[in-house]
């Protein structure tokens, strides 16, 4: 962890070295539009990114006004290589990815390396693909060249430290990526942990890539700068390859973006071997104030009339006493003697177990603006995870929620032993979609297990040749690690598996159930099932478009197997010059051994 106030202090040095700079950056979220359907089908264009606005809103804390964020959620022929800002190029470069939009990602940054030489811009990368695969945003492939200058495997506290420690070099009038270089070169970043950046010839393919360590986490949330700032950068939605010469109207923003995503808390107690979370938060629990959550939310409202946000937390209910401060601060938060909980209204992730340790303050959550939550559900019967789930605890969450007005809103996972439908218990996936609709369930996710990068399960997947290099001569691709798809498996037929998600699907969004949600519109959830199937329906229709060829590759055709994780092919070291190893001294599951030994692809489904 960061020393308390390190945060702050980082911004205030930099706010004065700011005054000596002019810089002007675009921030791109790499966006992949084949990755459209269920379960994310709203969520993944209809709220803007919480990574992107932060680094906007960490920018313009510290007097760089200049800033665009672009998304290729809406922009999707957005082009680097011709971008302006003010009638010029802009300074930095910047952009963000999860790992399913990779190649995205990797697009723009080859774009942007059109851009010949005396004015391409600094290239930065980060979010989740940069802190899990850093290596990934390094092409060393001399037929497709194209890296970013530096990787960010962290948070803002990271991105701040590299932008002052280049502005300490910076000559005036000196391009950022020339100062970034001499910074560079002058080992001026190797006291920064948390950067991945490469060594070379200039215009040739990376030679070595330098990991500077594990990013140092800010442990007090609240020393975050305000994420009112970033929603004033984004770029209106449209078809031009360029950038408009305003961003968006702030009145715009929430019919574009009804919902604002909002850091509330990072991390989570347990430890599914398939999941990456707590590895990356580095097993640490971190919180935001109910003061400071009550004041965003109120200050987004006010500024630009959003009522609908959703946490980004692993787990919200990881811990009860601190769950309590925040729920109880939002529920009696006045601001002029305006009731936040009638202006807002909020989303967020939970387990099982620790919804029936909030259950008798149910009501409080209720009162305190929440409307639903998302349960790591995963597998009823616990045969997949043991997290203290099970068919009665399940049934009894579920019916506390839905006697609350609070929406439950399941998340399964989909595993090779498990059966379409079994007959006398609730092993089958239909079994368990049925007991979860019954016990209230408004909506439904069902991925399949697939491998993190991160997380514990990873090595072992390939190892025991489960993962699949390609079906029917279709190569798996990073869009299709999104646990849409069957990608890894040891099933003697996995179209099955791919079907029985399917059937999952269809078993719950159908026009009968729309209709029963529709006469049952008067209990304390109101007309929120209904709506749900309705997007359900819709969004099923684009799931079975685009994952039933895959079916078929799967049914008919050959499948290879990969044997082992790909490894970076560029070589890795750490600042001490020796190279960076699997057991590097990090926690187990990140961080160097990314850089080393793990693949582009796939990752999982995951989520509390
Ligand atoms: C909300 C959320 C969603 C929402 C996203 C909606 C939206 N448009 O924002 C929904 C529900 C749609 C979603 C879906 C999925 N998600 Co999701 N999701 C999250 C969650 C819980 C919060 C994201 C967030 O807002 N974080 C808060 C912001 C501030 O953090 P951040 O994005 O990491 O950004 C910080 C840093 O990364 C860094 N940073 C980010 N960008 C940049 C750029 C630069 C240049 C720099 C320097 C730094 C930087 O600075 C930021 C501030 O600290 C995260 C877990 C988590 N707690 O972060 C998972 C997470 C992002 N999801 C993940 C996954 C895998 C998925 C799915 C594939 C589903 C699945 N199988 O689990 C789908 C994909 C959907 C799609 N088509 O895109 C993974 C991504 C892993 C990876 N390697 O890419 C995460 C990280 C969870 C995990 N650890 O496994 N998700
Ligand atoms: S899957 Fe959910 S409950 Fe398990 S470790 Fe990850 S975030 Fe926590």
């Amino acid at each position: 962890m960061l020393e308390p106030g390190a945060l702050i202090r980082a911004r205030e040095r930099l706010r004065k070295l700011a005054q000596q700079h002019e810089l002007s950056s675009v921030i791109a979220c790499a966006f992949d539009h084949r990755t459209r359907m269920l379960p994310f089908i709203f969520a993944d264009t209809r709220m803007i990114p919480a990574g992107v606005r932060a680094v906007g809103s960490a920018l313009v804390d510290v007097g760089f006004e200049q800033t665009r964020i672009v998304l290729q959620q809406w922009n999707r022929n957005f082009r680097p290589s011709q971008m302006q800002l003010d009638g010029r190029i802009p300074d930095v470069f910047m952009v963000s990815s999860m790992s399913l939009h990779s190649e995205r990602c990797k697009d723009l940054i080859r774009d942007a390396c059109r851009i010949d030489s005396t004015h391409r811009p600094l290239i930065i990368a980060g979010g989740p693909h940069a802190i899990y695969e850093p290596h990934d945003l390094f092409s060393a492939d001399s037929a497709r060249p194209g890296s970013a200058d530096v990787v960010v495997t962290g948070e803002e506290f990271v991105l701040l430290s590299l932008i002052e420690a280049v502005l300490s070099v910076r000559a005036r009038g000196e391009s950022m990526r020339s100062a970034f270089v001499r910074a560079r070169d002058s080992r001026a970043l190797d006291g920064i942990p948390g950067l991945v950046y490469s060594r070379g010839t200039e215009h040739g393919v990376p030679e070595e890539l330098v990991y500077t360590g594990m990013q140092r986490l800010v442990a007090d949330l609240d020393e975050l700068p305000h994420p009112v700032l970033g929603y004033r950068l984004i770029e209106p939605p449209g078809r031009q390859a360029t950038l408009s010469a305003r961003a968006m109207p702030v009145e715009e923003l929430r019919h574009r973006s009804p919902i604002s995503s909002i850091v509330m808390t990072f991390g989570c107690k347990f430890a599914c071997p398939y999941c990456p979370i707590p590895a990356y938060n580095q097993r640490q629990h971190r919180v935001k104030s109910g003061d400071r959550i009550a004041d965003e939310m109120f200050r987004l409202n006010k500024e630009y009339g959003l009522r609908h946000f959703f946490g980004a937390d692993d787990n919200f209910f990881n811990d009860k006493v601190r769950t309590l401060g925040i729920v109880e601060k939002l529920a009696r938060a006045e601001f002029g003697g305006i009731r936040l909980r009638d202006r807002a209204r909020w989303y967020t992730e939970v387990t099982v177990h620790d919804t029936l340790q909030m259950k008798e303050h149910l009501p409080l959550l209720r009162e305190s603006g929440c409307r639903a939550l998302w349960l790591g559900v995963e597998d009823l019967t616990a045969t997949l995870i043991k997290k203290g789930q099970s068919a009665d605890k399940t049934t009894e969450a579920f019916r506390a929620l839905r006697d609350s007005g609070i929406c439950p809103m399941p998340m399964m996972m989909h595993h090779d032993s498990q059966p379409l439908y079994s007959r006398g218990s609730n092993y089958g996936l239909l079994n368990q979609v049925e007991l979860l609709r019954r016990a209230g369930a408004v909506s439904m996710q069902v991925l399949m297990l697939t491998p993190a990068v991160g997380s514990k399960l990873l090595e072992s997947t390939y190892t025991s040749g489960q993962v699949f290099r390609s079906a029917g001569g279709k190569v798996v691709r990073p869009h299709m690690c999104d646990g849409n798809y069957v990608v890894a498996s040891k099933h003697k037929h996995p179209w099955q598996k791919q079907l029985t998600m399917l059937a999952g699907y269809i078993y719950f969004y159908n026009p009968v159930w729309l209709v029963v949600a529709l006469m049952r519109s008067k209990t304390p959830v109101a007309m929120k099932p209904a709506y749900l199937q309705i997007f359900g329906m819709m969004g099923l229709v684009m799931t079975i478009a685009r994952t039933s060829g895959w079916a078929a590759r799967l049914m008919f055709g050959r499948i290879e197997r990969l044997s082992r994780p790909p490894a970076s092919e560029i070589p890795t070291r750490g600042i001490d010059g020796a190279p960076a190893r699997d057991d590097s001294p990090a926690p187990p599951i990140t961080g160097p051994r990314a850089l080393v030994r793990f693949p582009a692809r796939p990752r999982a489904t995951v989520g509390p």
